[in-house]
């Protein structure tokens, strides 16, 4: 007997082209390691560290301050489902860089989350447009499952390297694995290189 699942789930057909492997998801699934984390506006805060000159940090009043970007982008989650057209809303990361006065000469970063997750990137790929410290998807407060009151987003790669809760950044002179990346997950990570697992 085969079960009806054998035959796979249906699936809606993508108005554009994802990249390899991916399926389009129509809803907006959670995909936490552990439990959700409850942060509310009042605690939360952002802080880049600023090695010996200190740390500069952002609270919840200083973050809505900042000019505000409307994020129209597509999500692709190693998980393989890939949700298209996602609206955000939120701080361009070069905001944050600029108010900081910092323009590191480190290479790579860690993300932290409140709870503990980390993740690393290239310095280069959060700038100039390409990550950003969000507090809306789809015109709401963000959910807690998904990372709310404010979460990073970094479309381009692959959706575990968008911290959840998000915390911190530090700079680091060397690639170091965050959480993912030292449990098989690649290094880098861009959906379209099908980068999902270490070697690929
Ligand atoms: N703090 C934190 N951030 C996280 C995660 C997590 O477990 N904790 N999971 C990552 C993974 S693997 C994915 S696919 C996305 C899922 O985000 P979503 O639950 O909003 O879909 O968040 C990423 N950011
Ligand atoms: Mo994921």
């Amino acid at each position: 007997m085969l079960s009806r699942g054998f035959f796979g789930v249906r699936r809606p057909k993508p108005p554009r082209d994802i990249p390899p492997g991916q399926y389009y998801e129509t809803g907006f699934p959670v995909l936490t390691y552990g439990p959700t984390e409850r942060v509310s506006t009042a605690d939360w805060k952002f802080t880049i560290d600023l090695g010996e000159d200190g740390s500069k940090s952002w609270n919840w009043d200083e973050l809505l301050a900042m000019p505000q970007t409307d994020i129209h982008t597509d999500i692709h989650c190693v998980t393989k489902w890939s949700m298209l057209d996602s609206d955000w809303k939120g701080v361009d990361l070069d905001v944050f860089f600029e108010q900081a006065g910092v323009d590191p000469s480190e290479d790579y970063l860690m993300v932290r989350s409140f709870g503990g997750y980390t993740t690393n990137l290239p310095v280069s790929d959060v700038r100039d447009g390409k990550a950003f410290i969000v507090h809306e998807f789809d015109g709401e407060p963000i959910a807690p499952e998904h990372g709310g009151p404010v979460r990073m987003i970094v479309p381009h790669l692959y959706f575990w390297k968008s911290a959840k809760w998000v915390e911190s950044i530090r700079f680091m002179d060397q690639d170091a694995p965050g959480f993912w990346e030292s449990n098989g997950y690649h290094m880098y990570g861009d959906p379209w290189r099908e980068q999902r697992y270490w070697g690929d």
